[in-house]
């Protein structure tokens, strides 16, 4: 059977699984959660991810959760993609940003997205502005890391796209709408410009019915 992806696809953990699926080319199915529907708390779901959350990956008889753990499973599909490097420390360096990903950039760019996305078009609320402000002190200190690294670099992790560009440009889909303060940090700019220009990456945005936004 295909694999089949768990998503709401507006979700840029939901970005994150589909596009790397569709730059490799496999042929997977898309099974809506209906996130805003409360469709991740149905007990068929809740049975495949306990977390009452999406995305979730089924293959056959295996199911897998958590997004930069199903792009791996899906890099896996295809090895000579080089999404996932064979060479250990070059594996490690890409699994190191998809852990940094997690701790540091999803929840800088989370009050973003929540605030001046989620809220206005989900919950009928105004951003908090007092939120936003606190915000912007650990968006900045973050994206002063990937900055850096992308002024030495084409790709996260050096001349060739890997798990890494897909897991961490996924934060920047909304940046328009979500008023991302991404002015200072040019490389950030034109890496996420080079991502946005690959088919993959505007087949996935135009599934998510999400325009081709510029992050800037
Ligand atoms: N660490 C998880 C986080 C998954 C997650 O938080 N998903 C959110 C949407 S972005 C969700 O499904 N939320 C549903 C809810 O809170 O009810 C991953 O990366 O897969």
């Amino acid at each position: 059977m295909t694999v089949e992806l768990f998503v709401f696809p507006p979700s840029p953990r939901a970005f994150k699984v589909m596009a790397v699926a569709n730059h490799l080319g496999l042929d997977w199915t898309l099974r809506m959660v209906d996130l805003p529907g409360g469709a991740q708390r149905q007990p068929d779901y809740a049975c495949l991810n306990p977390n009452m959350r999406m995305p979730t990956l089924r293959h056959d008889d295996y199911v897998l959760w958590e997004a930069n753990a199903i792009a791996q499973y899906l890099a896996l599909l295809r090895p000579e993609s080089g999404l996932l490097p064979a060479g250990e420390r070059a594996r490690l360096d890409v699994i190191r940003w998809q852990f940094w990903d997690l701790a540091h950039l999803e929840p800088a760019y989370t009050p973003f997205i929540f605030e001046n996305v989620v809220k206005p078009a989900f919950r009928g609320g105004e951003p908090d502005a007092s939120a936003l402000a606190r915000a912007e002190e650990p968006f900045q200190r973050t994206l002063r890391v990937l900055e850096a690294q992308l002024g030495e670099n084409r790709y996260v992790t050096g001349n060739i796209l890997t798990l890494a560009d897909f897991s961490l440009g996924a934060a920047f889909v909304h940046a328009a709408a979500s008023r991302l303060p991404l002015e200072p940090y040019e490389n950030v700019r034109r890496w996420y410009a080079d991502l946005a220009g690959m088919p993959s990456w505007q087949a996935t945005l135009a599934a998510a019915e999400m325009p081709a936004q510029a992050a800037a």
